[in-house]
């Protein structure tokens, strides 16, 4: 949906005029499986065209889209989208599973932007990108904002972009298997796969622009995305055998320019490097929780990042030139 025609077309599932109330945001859900029916067992869609889980349909969601995890962060960006120039309200659904779309104009310009909640972990990274993929017409640019734990030193609290590339850091099943595990690594890491690069340094300086405290609120490097918040991302526990009080030991040294752990960037990145030149992807996450000295953010700090960071990143999906996602 590059410009407004589609989304003309198209009536809001849910229409929003306040968009701070998170509890219709919520409340309003596109019908459940049971109810669908579906076909196609490859690529189901039902009679409407809608996805099997984000349960949007073609006109629904822009060619820019902002993937953050968290419904709350959505809700919140949403205040930067608006309602299209012939007065349709900006478009907001609920998947029965839980994913959101929101899709309206920025500013006074008429290009759009879908803000989409990706929840957690790396499938449902795949269900956003695949399923967005299959109801957008052309060329498209994901950036994800999320949040992380920051692993260098004084990081807490800033934004963590993986300009330099992300990897992925998951459990190995069989190194916990007691007769054939011996020897095998209880953790594997990945190689980097690279963010698009006009994306990404749209992001970094929309970053600089728009965060209150500029270059100090920025730090670029390596990220790490995790199969689990718990076991890879070195968290300790009595409850399961998991041999990870070294992992985080063990990552530095690996990637000694790694600076975060989230749990989708990579499915992003890799999935747009799959994607034959058709989509362009960055991503950038706020340090929530500093590993090394066990610290937290404020839920005020957190949301003032979020606002200043997901203006950033509308920003920089909206001054992106959907013809250069080839590289
Ligand atoms: C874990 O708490 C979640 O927070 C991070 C991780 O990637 C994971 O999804 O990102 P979001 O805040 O975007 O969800
Ligand atoms: N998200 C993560 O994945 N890890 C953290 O430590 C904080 C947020």
């Amino acid at each position: 949906m590059e410009g407004t025609a589609r989304a003309r077309a198209v009536r809001p599932l849910v229409a929003r005029r306040t968009p701070r109330s998170r509890s219709r945001l919520v409340s309003r859900c596109s019908l459940g499986s049971k109810e669908r029916q579906m076909k196609d067992a490859n690529f189901p869609l039902d009679m409407e065209g809608r996805t099997f889980h984000l349960g949007s349909r073609k006109g629904e969601v822009s060619n820019r889209i902002l993937s953050v995890g968290d419904a709350a962060r959505a809700q919140l960006l949403s205040q930067f989208l608006k309602p299209f120039p012939n007065g349709d309200p900006v478009f907001n659904m609920v998947s029965s599973r839980g994913f959101s779309v929101t899709t309206g104009v920025v500013g006074d310009s008429d290009t759009t932007v879908s803000i989409v909640t990706t929840l957690m972990g790396l499938p449902n990274m795949d269900f956003v990108v695949r399923e967005a993929r299959a109801v957008v017409d052309g060329p498209m640019a994901v950036v994800r904002l999320g949040t992380c734990g920051a692993l260098q030193p004084g990081t807490l609290g800033k934004i963590l972009v993986p300009a330099e590339g992300c990897v992925l850091v998951h459990r190995n099943p069989d190194a916990f298997i007691d007769s054939e595990g011996e020897g095998l690594s209880p953790y594997l890491i990945s190689r980097p796969v690279l963010p698009h690069p006009t994306l990404c340094d749209n992001l970094v300086s929309e970053l600089q622009n728009t965060l209150p405290a500029g270059l100090d609120g920025l730090r670029c490097g390596i990220n790490c995305t995790t199969d689990s918040f718990y076991s890879s991302q070195g968290r300790t526990s009595n409850a399961f055998d998991d041999r990870n009080e070294n992992l985080v030991q063990q990552v530095m040294e690996e990637i000694p320019n790694a600076v975060s752990f989230e749990m989708e960037t990579f499915q992003l990145l890799h999935l747009a490097s799959c994607s034959k030149g058709t989509i362009a992807a960055a991503a950038c996450a706020i340090g929530l929780a500093e590993r090394a000295n066990n610290e937290f953010m404020s839920p005020k700090q957190l949301v003032e990042m979020e606002e200043a960071a997901g203006k950033a990143a509308i920003d920089a999906l909206v001054g992106f030139d959907l013809s250069k996602t080839e590289l």
